[in-house]
């Protein structure tokens, strides 16, 4: 296993493929686009589009590359670790439908929605969920598997996923945007580095071989400059409390439900919950996102470094 420091991590200095551009940059606005990381639409793109959204979604079994010379047999929806990250508007209507291609039954939970839970399945193999609602609270949530006594091992097991649901009237700032999904795996890698799947007793006891932002143990360094807003949709799987911290600089808002809490060092966000997070780059340099508690976790990977080592003059007013 390759085993990275800190400032390993953080020196590894020139942005890798498929970081925004200088002209985006400072002052800019719209979604970091790295390897490992997904896109998002945004506010401005997702409100003005149709108030009502249709998500196709498909559980599978697959073998993921989870970097760092570790493979994992997960359980996914659309393949892909967390899943698709679901943006809609507040007052939207939303029909999100689940398309069972595994082996065993599985569902959707969105924490987003207020709706009656046996409406989130299960669904056995071949068959399709359908789950119609309307979204009227903003904010960051979990998705996840319903499968009834057993849903902890399928949510371990990699059916999980990110739902934002934007304010329609509170245009937010401009901002440089990622999601932040923090999970574990539960298993013990063979010779080959394959985890061949979840414990189920490691998974009871909540204790995880390995923990990781966005279901990858590697994360290219991301470009900003000083004085970028960085806004970030985070979501705690679980197991326990994020102690989210950005090292080298102080949180600016939280936005927690409909709390705004300012000037936060690390704020915690429970299993289950999400908290969309705004800080800004003060000066060049090096910055880094992590879970205070889980820093055991750095060398395998858990941080995402945000890279303004461009040699651009420090920031006016912040
Ligand atoms: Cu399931």
């Amino acid at each position: 296993m390759r085993v990275l420091t800190v400032l390993g991590v953080v020196a590894l200095g020139a942005c890798a493929a498929g970081c925004a551009g200088p002209d985006e940059a400072t002052g800019g606005s719209g979604s970091f686009e790295a390897p490992g990381l997904a896109a998002l639409a945004g506010q401005a793109a997702t409100c003005a589009g149709p108030r009502e959204k249709t998500f196709a979604l498909e559980a599978r079994e697959v073998t993921l590359d989870l970097g760092m010379g570790l493979r994992f047999n997960a359980w996914t929806y659309d393949g892909v670790l967390p899943g698709p990250t679901l943006e809609v508007c507040e007052g939207d209507k939303v029909r999100i439908t689940v398309a069972n291609h595994a082996s065993t039954s599985h569902g959707l939970d969105s924490h987003a929605l207020r709706t009656d839970m046996r409406r989130f399945g299960p669904v056995p193999p071949l068959e399709i969920l359908t789950i119609d609602a309307s979204v009227d609270t903003p904010g960051v949530y979990m998705y996840h598997c319903a499968s009834g006594p057993v849903t902890d091992v399928h949510i371990k097991s990699g059916l999980y996923g990110a739902m934002i649901v934007y304010p329609r009237d509170e245009i937010l700032r401009p901002a440089r945007e990622l999601v932040v999904v923090q999970s574990a795996v539960f298993g013990t890698p063979d010779a080959s580095g394959l985890i061949p799947g979840t414990d189920p007793t490691r998974a009871q006891k909540n204790d995880p071989g390995v923990m990781m932002f966005n279901g990858r143990f590697e994360h290219p360094p991301l470009e900003v400059r000083p004085g970028d807003l960085v806004r970030a949709y985070v979501v705690n799987i679980g197991p326990g409390v994020a102690a989210l911290h950005v090292m080298g600089t102080i949180l600016d808002t939280v936005y927690d439900g409909a709390a705004r809490i300012r000037h936060v060092q690390t704020y915690g966000v429970a299993a289950g919950s999400g908290a969309v997070v705004e800080f800004r780059i003060p000066e060049a340099g090096t910055y880094g996102l992590v879970d205070h508690d889980r820093l055991a976790y750095v060398p395998w990977g858990m941080v995402i470094a945000f890279d303004a080592t461009g040699g651009h003059a420090r920031a006016p007013a912040h």
